[in-house]
């Protein structure tokens, strides 16, 4: 094993970052070295992320990085910019969570066929998927004159090299690919009225797709690699599992709940219990659900001024009675920005559950009902696939929650092995380091590096079976 400086681009819901890995035999060193605020922006009625702060915030923190061999970029799913047929970008992309899609999923997937979408895609049913958004958009001036559709990670992509292409692990993410035939799903295009032509050649993770442009200033012309570009597919891969019978919890804005296997999951009952399979890096599958995450927590917080301190109302509410009211997070009323404590509170109501009384009773209601869905899905998955764990790992910013984790732990009744913290940004730095010959081997091999570089902390499950039971039956209403 020889070492390399590489860069890892991450950009998250809340914030972006360019992460620096210094990697060698026995070494596997990340340091942030910039790190720069995501604020959408609603203008007019629409919700949009501010695409080009994050390119200047990529760009200030690649030039701050000092030389790499290279660099790789991976961001949220689904959403994307379009380009002129001169490769400009027509307006800014649309934020996932903006409101354009409400209504439009059932009456899409009702016209193409719910089982054929699933059968083909083998994707979950969320209202944002890229298919839905393109519905939405259908004929507004910039769909009609576009010329080419880039994933958010391929347009930065784009912009750093001058090369056009879409990262598969992204691009099933749309519910316009064809899980199978690994190629766009052109037969679902074309019955959906969307032009093919707008998408661009599929390329895997790890091809080296070109040198940054020299005019950026970007030290040591570094080439730019495609990695699992969505960044739950670079999660799964920074997860530091030994073998394959774990489960795992990309825990963030979202918590990515599933098992990682070598085919999908294409059964009327996966359907029905919207299991979605994601294309992985080396031609696996992550089967999984999206729980709504600790997106509950973020948007109580900058509801009550962005509390100051966190540490202290999460030991607060560790002290509050376990169980004392329960709410389904992944009920849609909470996927929109907005007042979250008091659709909490509305939820509670609604469910006849005592309404929590001030932020350490909300933020309890939220971990532990965090709690409860973890354990559905990760019993689901099992159950669907067929693929039994012995534990179930945590990575990304929710493994620093030891409330979430231990409670984690006690809903599944499974040990939880919480970190990297950074999972994401390692994973993305894995497959670089795979693609210039620093380290080799299939994913398994990639994460034995983790484990031996990186703190992990596990935590035993204490459970009472009886009473995550009864509280799962309260949280299905
Ligand atoms: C997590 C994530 C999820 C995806 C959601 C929307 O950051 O990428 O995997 O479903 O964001 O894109």
């Amino acid at each position: 094993m020889s070492s390399a400086h590489l860069a890892a681009v991450d950009l998250g819901a809340s914030s972006g970052r360019v992460m620096l890995a210094r990697i060698g035999p026995g070494r596997l060193e990340l340091t942030e070295v910039h790190r720069f605020p995501n604020e959408p922006v609603r203008a007019g009625d629409t919700l949009h992320w501010d695409i080009l702060a994050l390119y200047r915030g990529i760009l200030d923190g690649l030039r701050a990085a000092g030389p790499v061999t290279s660099i790789g970029v991976d961001s949220w799913a689904v959403d994307y910019g379009l380009l002129d047929a001169s490769g400009a970008l027509l307006g800014n992309p649309v934020h996932y969570r903006d409101g354009r899609t409400d209504g439009v999923a059932g009456q899409v997937a009702i016209q193409l066929g719910e089982e054929r979408l699933y059968t083909t895609t083998g994707l979950q049913q969320l209202p944002f998927n890229t298919l839905y958004q393109l519905a939405a958009a259908a004929g507004t001036p910039q769909l009609d004159i576009a010329h080419r559709l880039l994933l958010i990670p391929d347009l930065i992509t784009y912009w750093l090299t001058g090369q056009l292409g879409a990262e598969i692990t992204n691009a099933s993410t749309t519910q316009l690919y064809d899980l199978r035939r690994r190629t766009w799903a052109t037969g679902l295009m074309a019955d959906a009225g969307i032009r093919d032509d707008l998408f661009p050649p599929l390329r895997e993770p790890g091809t080296r797709i070109g040198p940054v442009r020299p005019d950026l200033g970007v030290p040591g012309s570094p080439e730019v690699v495609a990695v699992g570009s969505h960044d739950t597919a670079s999660a799964v891969v920074g997860v530091p599992a030994a073998g394959d019978r774990f489960a795992y919890i990309s825990c963030g804005t979202w918590s990515l709940v599933g098992v990682e296997l070598d085919a999908p999951v294409l059964t009327e009952a996966s359907r029905q219990a919207n299991f979605t399979n994601e294309s992985g890096v080396d031609g696996t599958i992550r089967y999984l659900r999206n729980v709504m995450g600790l997106w509950l927590l973020q948007e109580s917080l900058r509801t009550w001024g962005n509390h100051p301190d966190l540490p202290d109302l999460l030991r607060r509410a560790a002290r509050q009675p376990a169980f004392r009211s329960v709410v389904d997070p992944d009920d849609p009323v909470f996927l929109p920005p907005g007042d979250m404590p008091a659709r909490i509170a509305d939820a509670c109501r609604r469910a006849g559950e005592p309404v929590p009384a001030g932020p350490a009773a909300t933020v309890r209601c939220i971990i532990d009902s965090l709690a409860l869905a973890h354990r559905r899905a990760v019993r689901e998955a099992q159950q669907l696939s067929g693929r039994h764990v012995d534990a179930v790992h945590v990575v990304g910013g929710g493994a620093r929650n030891e409330l979430l984790c231990q409670l984690t732990a006690d809903a599944c009744g499974l040990p939880v092995l919480a970190g990297p913290v950074e999972a994401t940004a390692l994973g993305n730095i894995l497959i670089q380091a795979r693609a210039a010959g620093v380290v080799d081997g299939d994913l398994t091999a990639l994460r034995a590096v983790l484990r031996q570089t990186q703190h992990i902390v596990r935590y035993k499950p204490r459970g009472d079976e009886a009473a995550w039971g009864a509280a799962e039956t309260r949280m299905r209403g």
